[in-house]
């Protein structure tokens, strides 16, 4: 068969919703593009431990210690499951890892912000959390099968996730009013970079118009953002917080919410590695790998000793 049927085949295949899995043929770009985002979606599953793992000491009860210890493990969890969705592409999950810390490799631009307070921490779950779900979503349609099925489940946890982070919020603003102002503080220091976690706006992304040929977006990266805005405010509203954005308003003919520009220069510096947190992200990444090294060593001389044993039995 030439690459030309192999590629119409794969095409209609991806038009009829059937899904690819890992044996079938694939062009090389949706290989590269897939390998792409879902290493960039692990890393930032596993980066984004930090900025919570930060608050888990002085969490303000065990209810909520325990709630967001279980919360960061299922981080690392969805983290796993990418880096096995990829693997299935057929690259090794070490050299992901080794571009991850050597800087090479991208991760979510969101986690390059600091947690001040523990009020940040509800504002984590319910927007960053929110702003995953709303991408996430539509990824269980996604055409790559591996990836497709991981994200069933990341999904349902995040959904968790989400709405432990507005409770946290809740409760927050139905306190003290320096609990309430400590609400709005950590809304107006996260609304915006979590607007910026959709990615570019769709005049400038690279990468959407193939990925939605392919199925793996469904929806455009302005499209999920304006989606992820619409559902957010009233959830604000019942808060009683206010989103730092004087331009927002209800726009009844289009029915969404009009809102302010974002600012794309901020979102470049972060994408250069020049966020607050970027340097401190990069060196608690690299610092952890090194200090698991004899766990990794156990693990595979664990590993080595059960498939000898089980050679002896067979
Ligand atoms: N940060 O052409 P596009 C989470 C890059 S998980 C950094 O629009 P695409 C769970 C993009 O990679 C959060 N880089 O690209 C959690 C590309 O660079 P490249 C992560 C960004 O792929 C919650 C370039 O800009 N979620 O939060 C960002 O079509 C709480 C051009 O962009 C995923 O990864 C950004 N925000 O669309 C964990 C979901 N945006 O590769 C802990 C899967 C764009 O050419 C605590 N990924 N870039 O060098 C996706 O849906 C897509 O990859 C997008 C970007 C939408 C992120």
């Amino acid at each position: 068969m030439t690459t030309e049927s192999l590629t119409r085949r794969f095409q209609d295949k991806i038009d009829q919703e059937l899904k690819i899995e890992p044996k079938d043929w694939m062009p090389d770009a949706y290989r590269k593009t897939l390998i792409r985002q879902i290493s960039q979606h692990a890393h930032s599953e596993v980066v984004g431990m930090l900025p919570e793992g930060n608050w888990i000491t002085r969490a303000p009860s065990l209810r909520r210690k325990v709630a967001l210890l279980a919360k960061v493990q299922d981080e690392a969890g969805h983290g796993l499951y990418l880096y096995s969705a990829c693997e299935t592409l057929g690259i090794r999950r070490e050299t992901l890892i080794e571009e991850l810390l050597s800087g090479k490799a991208k991760y979510s631009s969101i986690f390059n912000y600091p947690t001040l307070t523990w009020a940040d921490i509800g504002a984590i779950g319910w927007l960053v959390d929110g702003a995953a779900i709303m991408n996430q979503v539509p990824l269980c349609r996604c055409s790559y099968g591996p990836y497709a099925r991981a994200m069933v489940r990341v999904c349902k946890e995040e959904s968790f996730h989400q709405r432990q982070g507005f409770e946290i919020l809740l409760t927050l603003c139905q306190g003290a009013a320096d609990q309430k102002a400590m609400a709005q503080d950590a809304l107006d220091r996260w609304w915006w970079p979590s607007l910026m976690m959709f990615g570019p706006s769709d005049k400038d992304s690279i990468h959407t118009a193939q990925s939605m040929r392919w199925k793996i977006k469904r929806f455009t990266n302005d499209e999920l953002r304006q989606k992820f805005i619409d559902m957010t405010v009233p959830q604000a509203e019942v808060l009683g917080l206010t989103i730092p954005d004087p331009e927002l308003q209800w726009d009844e003919a289009s029915g969404h919410y009009h809102s302010g520009p974002i600012d794309w220069e901020e979102f470049g510096q972060v994408l250069r590695g020049n966020g607050p947190c970027n340097a401190e992200r990069l060196e608690a990444r690299q610092r952890a790998h090194q200090e698991g090294t004899w766990v990794r060593e156990a693990a595979q001389a664990y590993a080595a000793k059960q498939i000898e044993e089980s050679k002896k039995v067979g």
